[in-house]
């Protein structure tokens, strides 16, 4: 399946805004795979989802994570879909490691918004070159729950505590709450004070952003449209593995082999999917 290169505007933009939209991401064989997998899955959930509203046919919030462990899909699109080469490309990295999936859905009339954060907090990592791609697989508009950012605050050299949020799978999270960081403003509280920038996206574009920008999403205000999207979350030459408290540990600690304070270069856990 085609993968393609990022240009040197899209690698500018990632580098200055800290998101850039990446329009036909993927090969779109990918897209319509991943798609019917998500759908499947809502009826499928791991021990790692988080089911809103299980069973209902709107108004429901559901994720995953860590399906590659157990789905061949899954494995087959972080390794062989570009995404790697695209992370690094972004990150301006030789290299990139694979660190978890995320499967995210909104159906139609979900009002729970994604507050807003950042994901290093969440994660027990630290560095500049860490980065997700959040592949759309339905027509995203903002008021369909589209993601926003705050345009540049990868470059804040700020750290906002992690807020549990979508606690409802079938294990709570009770890791959030603990960690390391200032509260995060209020920005929906005063929206205009920050810059904040949305995308509408088309099956098959992605959303490549720093792990240190802050982002959210709102409900999805469609009374017909799902959103599906389908998140890759990378690491780069410069990440260390820190499983600080506070963090998430859906990685075991004890079966990582590698010192905190270290690349995290366990090809079992985090495998290296690039090298240039
Ligand atoms: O899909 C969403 O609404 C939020 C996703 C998100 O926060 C992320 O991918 O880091």
């Amino acid at each position: 399946m085609a993968q393609r290169n990022l240009t040197a505007d899209e690698i500018r933009q990632y580098q200055q805004d800290g998101v850039v939209p990446i329009r036909q991401a993927v090969d779109p064989e990918w897209v319509g795979k991943l798609l019917a997998f998500g759908q499947q899955q809502l009826n499928n959930p791991s021990e790692l989802c988080n089911d809103g509203s299980p069973g209902a046919e709107k108004g429901r919030l559901f994720t995953d994570r860590y399906l590659w462990r157990s789905n061949a899909l899954v494995y087959a699109y972080a390794k062989d879909s570009g995404c790697a080469r695209l992370a690094a490309q972004a990150m301006q990295s030789q290299t990139a490691r694979f660190y978890f999936d995320h499967l995210l859905i909104k159906k139609a009339e979900t009002e729970t918004p994604t507050p807003w954060h950042q994901d290093v907090p969440y994660w027990p990592f630290k560095g500049r070159q860490i980065a997700s791609i959040w592949l759309a697989l339905t027509p995203v508009t903002v008021a369909g729950s589209g993601m926003e950012f705050v345009r540049g605050s990868h470059r804040d050299q700020l750290m906002y505590l992690p807020e549990a949020f979508g606690a409802s799978g079938k294990q709570k999270n009770t890791w959030t709450g603990t960690g390391e960081g200032v509260p995060c403003p209020d920005i929906e509280a005063d929206r205009s004070q920050f810059d904040i920038i949305g995308f509408d996206l088309q099956p098959g574009d992605a959303l490549l952003f720093s792990a240190w920008t802050l982002h959210g999403s709102p409900g999805n205000q469609s009374a017909t449209q799902d959103r599906f999207a389908f998140s890759t979350r990378w690491l780069g030459d410069d990440a260390i593995w820190d499983p600080r408290p506070g963090t998430d540990p859906s990685v075991n600690p004890q079966e990582v082999r590698t010192v905190p304070g270290a690349h995290p270069d366990d090809n079992a856990i985090f495998p290296e999917f690039y090298a240039a």
